[in-house]
């Protein structure tokens, strides 16, 4: 099997570099064609309003760090962005980037690229949350908030004590995955059910909230998505959901897609192939609807039962709040007080995993994201993770899986933090 993968990541690897030559981006190369997609470093763009006109040209925003964003373009995006004042340095061809990253077919069909068999596949993810709950029956609930595009269910895992009963305790949200090449938020709510389940009756911080609160997880909220991300052998780097638009394109920016002031704000994109459209209409996408109905359904004896959420994306190791959708802290919807909670619980939880916390809005404007529609229709203490790494172009939606254990332990106490503000 070494030998195979061997075989193949050598081949997959000369092919890149015939890209390379054939594309001719290399340093020292008389000319410098510019890749049909290319992966650039942009700076200049230090201000949310400078990096809000970014995200309004169309680029593919990777990540933010230290005021530089990393973005992929097409050349007349690339020279729009240079028009606007911004520096920006081309670090390679996107699609040979992405051929690169895979190290091979897998031997299994629709698994992760050999040497990432780490990470669940939709299959494996399904199969880890049943394993969960036989092996914690009195502890778990194992359902399906509804159907995506393609009609996959959407599992959730309900984990308290007497978990087939709606007790009267705080009720909290974990969801990940959204975004389908953001794979190692999968691994994090699965990590989540595996740390509340398996350390149940020996850790007893554990023991206390699985006592105290009733705990769920959605560890994919873009199973289509996901599926497509891998369904090559190698990665796609996908990131919307795969419901055909009406121009021939595919897919809507679930991110965007939430009906809480949806489409308010130049936060996302009218242009079906957009990489943030936000959909035809409010909660178009049916995943959206999905987690929306489930929300919803927590309201009992008109309180809303889910006290607080954390959703989790990569990259960039960063907690955010609502707003995104203003620059505004105080607006209406948010008073200074709870404006205060939201900044002093995300810099709590910031402080324990080494992320950057901010207001959402202060990465870029987005509309119709989960967490504005979380905290404007619901109230819920609601957070935006984005995990490891800081940074990194492709291999940041891409870190090899054994990264996973690592970068998962690492929001335990974030987590917890989350858990105790659950009241
Ligand atoms: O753009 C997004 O949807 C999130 N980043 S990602 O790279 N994972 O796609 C961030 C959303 C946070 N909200 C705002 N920045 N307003
Ligand atoms: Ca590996
Ligand atoms: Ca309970
Ligand atoms: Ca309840
Ligand atoms: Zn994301």
């Amino acid at each position: 099997m070494l030998t195979t993968r061997r075989v193949l990541g050598a081949s997959a690897g000369v092919t890149a570099a015939v890209l390379v030559l054939v594309t001719g981006w290399q340093a020292g190369a008389a000319e410098e064609p510019v890749p049909d997609q290319g992966l650039y470093q942009v700076r200049g763009a230090d201000t949310a309003g400078e990096r809000a006109d970014v995200t309004r040209t169309g680029v593919d925003v990777l990540g933010v760090r230290d005021g530089a964003m990393e973005v992929v373009a097409s050349p007349s995006q690339a020279s729009a962005l240079r028009a606007q004042g911004l520096s920006l340095s081309l670090e390679g061809d996107w699609a040979a980037l992405l051929d690169q990253r895979g190290g091979g077919v897998s031997a299994r069909a629709a698994d992760f690229p050999a040497g990432d068999e780490g990470y669940h596949t939709y299959d494996e993810m399904v199969a880890a949350l049943q394993a969960a709950a036989s092996a914690h029956p009195d502890i778990t609930a194992v359902s399906s908030i509804g159907s995506s595009y393609e009609g996959r269910d959407i599992p959730v895992i309900k984990i308290s004590d007497n978990a087939a009963t709606d007790e009267d305790e705080p009720e909290v949200l974990f969801t990940c995955n959204m975004h389908a090449r953001e794979h190692l938020t999968t691994e994090m709510c699965l990590h989540i059910v595996d740390r509340f389940t398996s350390g149940y009756g020996s850790d007893a911080g554990v023991t206390g909230s699985v006592d105290a609160k009733e705990i769920w997880v959605v560890p994919s909220q873009n199973p289509d998505g996901a599926e497509f991300d891998i369904a090559g052998g190698e990665y796609a780097g996908w990131r919307k959901n795969r419901q055909p638009n009406d121009d021939g394109s595919v897919g809507t920016d679930q991110n965007r897609n939430f009906s809480y002031n949806w489409g308010c704000c130049d936060g996302s994109s009218t242009s079906p192939s957009a990489e943030d459209y936000r959909g035809p209409s409010a909660a178009s996408a049916p995943e959206v609807r999905a987690v929306q109905d489930f929300v919803d359904s927590r309201v009992v004896g008109g309180a809303q039962q889910i006290k607080a959420h954390i959703d989790f994306h990569t990259f960039s190791e960063l907690v955010l709040w609502p707003f995104g959708f203003t620059y505004d802290t105080v607006t209406e919807g948010m008073t200074q007080e709870e404006y205060d909670r939201f900044r002093s619980v995300g810099e709590e939880m910031a402080a324990s995993n080494g992320y950057t916390p901010d207001q959402s809005s202060g990465l870029y404007i987005t509309d119709g994201d989960i967490n504005d529609w979380m905290w404007g229709q619901h109230k819920v203490l609601s957070y935006c993770f984005e995990m490891y790494p800081s940074g990194g172009g492709i291999d940041g939606f891409y870190p090899p899986d054994e990264d996973i254990v690592p970068q998962t332990t690492r929001n335990d106490g974030a987590v917890d933090t989350l858990l105790s503000n659950a009241t």
